[in-house]
C-alpha cells in the first residue's frame, strides 16, 4: 500500500499511526499539498491528503475513510468498537478532533498571510472552536468516554490533534486547566507509533 501525505498533516499522521499499529507495511508517498507542483490531484480531485492507494490500485481519501477501509481489513488491533452505537460514539469524537486539526490547520494558513490581510475576528473564531472542543474532550475523560489506556480512532485523533497544536503552536496554553486531557496524550505520545510519526522541526 502507499500512503500519500505530507510528515507535517495531522491527518495523515492519524492514517500513519494506525497503519502501524495494525502492522500494515506500507510506501510513504511525500508530497506537499499547497506547493504548486504536487501531483496529489492524481489521487484525490480535492487535492488534500492523506490518500491511500492500495495493492490493487485502488485510491481511498478523507482520512475517516480511509480509517474504515483499514479497519474493513480485519487486522488486530480493532481500533473501532464492533457496536456499531458504539462505533459511531468514537467516530464522533473522531470528527471533534479532526474539525480542531481544520480549525488549526486554518489559523495556520491565515497567519502565513501578510500581516494586513489577516483577519483578527477569523483568528478568533478558529481559536473559540479550538477551546471549546478541547472544554469537550477535558469532561469525555473526566466522564470516562475517553480513556488514557485506550486506543481506538478517537485517542488516537485526540492526541494527533493535540501534536499539531503543540507543533504549529496554535492556542499555546491549551493545557491550561484541562489536566486530564493532558494526561490522556502523553500517555499516546509514548507510543512507538507517535514517536515515529513526529512532524519535523526544521
Ligand atoms: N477531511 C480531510 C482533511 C484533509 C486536509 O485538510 N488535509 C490538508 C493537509 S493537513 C490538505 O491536504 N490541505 C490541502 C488543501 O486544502 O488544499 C481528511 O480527513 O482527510
Amino acid at each position: 500500500m502507499k500512503l500519500v501525505g505530507s510528515y507535517t498533516s495531522p491527518f495523515v499522521r492519524k492514517i500513519s499511526i494506525i497503519m502501524l499499529e495494525k502492522g500494515i507495511t506500507f510506501e510513504f508517498v511525500n508530497d506537499a499539498p499547497y506547493e504548486a507542483q504536487n501531483k496529489i490531484v492524481q489521487y484525490n480531485p480535492l487535492g488534500k491528503v492523506p490518500a491511500l492507494v492500495t495493492d490493487d490500485g485502488e485510491v481511498w481519501f478523507n482520512s475517516p475513510i480511509i480509517v474504515e477501509y483499514l479497519e474493513l481489513l480485519g487486522i488486530a488491533p480493532a481500533l473501532l468498537p464492533r457496536d456499531p452505537m458504539a462505533s459511531l460514539k468514537v467516530r464522533q469524537i473522531e470528527a471533534l478532533a479532526d474539525g480542531i486539526m481544520d480549525a488549526g490547520l486554518v489559523s495556520v494558513r491565515e497567519q502565513a498571510r501578510p500581516a494586513a490581510q489577516q483577519s483578527e475576528t477569523e483568528l478568533l473564531r478558529q481559536r473559540e472552536k479550538i477551546s471549546r472542543s478541547l472544554d469537550t474532550l477535558e469532561k469525555y475523560v473526566a466522564d470516562g468516554t475517553l480513556k488514557a489506556d485506550e486506543l481506538n480512532v478517537a485517542t488516537i485523533a485526540v492526541a494527533c490533534a493535540i501534536g499539531y497544536l503543540n507543533f504549529r503552536r496554535v492556542s499555546p496554553g491549551w493545557c491550561v486547566d484541562r489536566p486530564k486531557l493532558v494526561k490522556l496524550v502523553e500517555t499516546l505520545f509514548q507510543r512507538e507509533s507517535f514517536a515515529r510519526t513526529e512532524p519535523p522541526t526544521a
